[in-house]
């Protein structure tokens, strides 16, 4: 079933000069990059993404250090692209991660975890309304 998912490569990873590495990643695993943008999201910006999590007491870390700099958003497309990229992320805590996977090789640690990627169909769909219109989204 083709699917398309929302990615955003996080600041301490485009801190450290990684999108190109991580984007090559994501194209070896079969996944077609069909919309992609640059941003520096403000903390209200960073606040609407995440408001899913607004009373998680990581809440209001996380969506400071999602404005601390730059992030790569894009949106892909391929069969079962939701749970694929989630696989190739890995775990959220980069300490159970596994082998390969992007979170093991790049992330800093369970809030730096350098990428994101959205867990089923309803909140793709609305991660990638939030940063792109149809306008934007190539075939
Ligand atoms: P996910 O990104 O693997 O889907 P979520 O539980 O949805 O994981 O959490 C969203 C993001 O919030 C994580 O990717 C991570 O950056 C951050 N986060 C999750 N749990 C914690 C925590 O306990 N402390 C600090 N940050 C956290």
């Amino acid at each position: 079933m083709l699917q398309r998912t929302f990615s955003i490569i996080k600041p301490d990873a485009v801190n450290r000069n990684l999108e190109g590495e991580i984007l090559a990643r994501i194209q070896k695993a079969g996944l077609r990059v069909v919309a992609m943008k640059k941003i520096h999201m403000t903390r209200e910006q960073a606040e609407g993404f995440y408001h899913v999590h607004k009373e998680r007491p990581f809440f209001g870390s996380l969506t400071e250090f999602m404005c601390s700099g730059p992030v790569v958003c894009s949106v892909l497309e391929g069969d079962d692209a939701i749970a694929r990229y989630r696989e190739l992320m890995g775990a959220t805590n980069p300490a159970n991660a596994a082998e390969g996977t992007l979170r093991k090789d790049f992330a800093l640690n369970l809030e730096a975890n350098s990428v994101h990627g959205s867990d089923a169909p309803e909140t793709a769909a609305f991660e990638i309304s939030y940063f792109f219109n149809a306008l934007e989204i190539t075939g």
